[in-house]
């Protein structure tokens, strides 16, 4: 008798596991949501002492993130304007800037003039 009571109980544990197993796989995967609809997010590397992609074609509203991958301290300034500044940034920072407005922003790091780049916005 005490054995059949504890067939019982390993197989309501089993089963129960089973159930919890199975919704842990079935479990619907969250779609990514940007927050405004149709607005990107483009990210620029900086790495080898230059901005790569050097020059990037985005949209109106969408934001770039710059990572700077270089042991070398680097610092964006736009080369007219102030539409692009950002702070030092170390080995693995970034810097983000959403454009609001179209046209084109010229950027150099302000550390080493010779990093330039170029940002489209249409
Ligand atoms: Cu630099």
């Amino acid at each position: 008798m005490r054995n059949i009571i504890l067939c019982i109980a390993l197989i309501l544990i089993v089963l129960l596991a089973g159930c919890q197993a199975q919704q842990t796989i079935t479990a619907p995967t969250p779609v990514q949501s940007t927050i405004e609809a149709g607005a990107a997010a483009k990210s620029i590397e900086i790495s080898n002492f230059a901005f790569n992609p050097e020059e990037i074609n985005v949209k109106v509203g969408d934001t770039i993130t710059w990572t700077n991958m270089d042991s070398a301290m680097h610092r964006l300034a736009s080369t007219s304007g102030n539409e692009i500044m950002s702070d030092n940034l170390q080995k693995g920072q970034s810097y983000s800037h959403k454009f609001y407005t179209a046209g084109t922003f010229e950027y150099e790091c302000s550390l080493h003039p010779s990093m330039k780049g170029k940002i489209i916005v249409e």
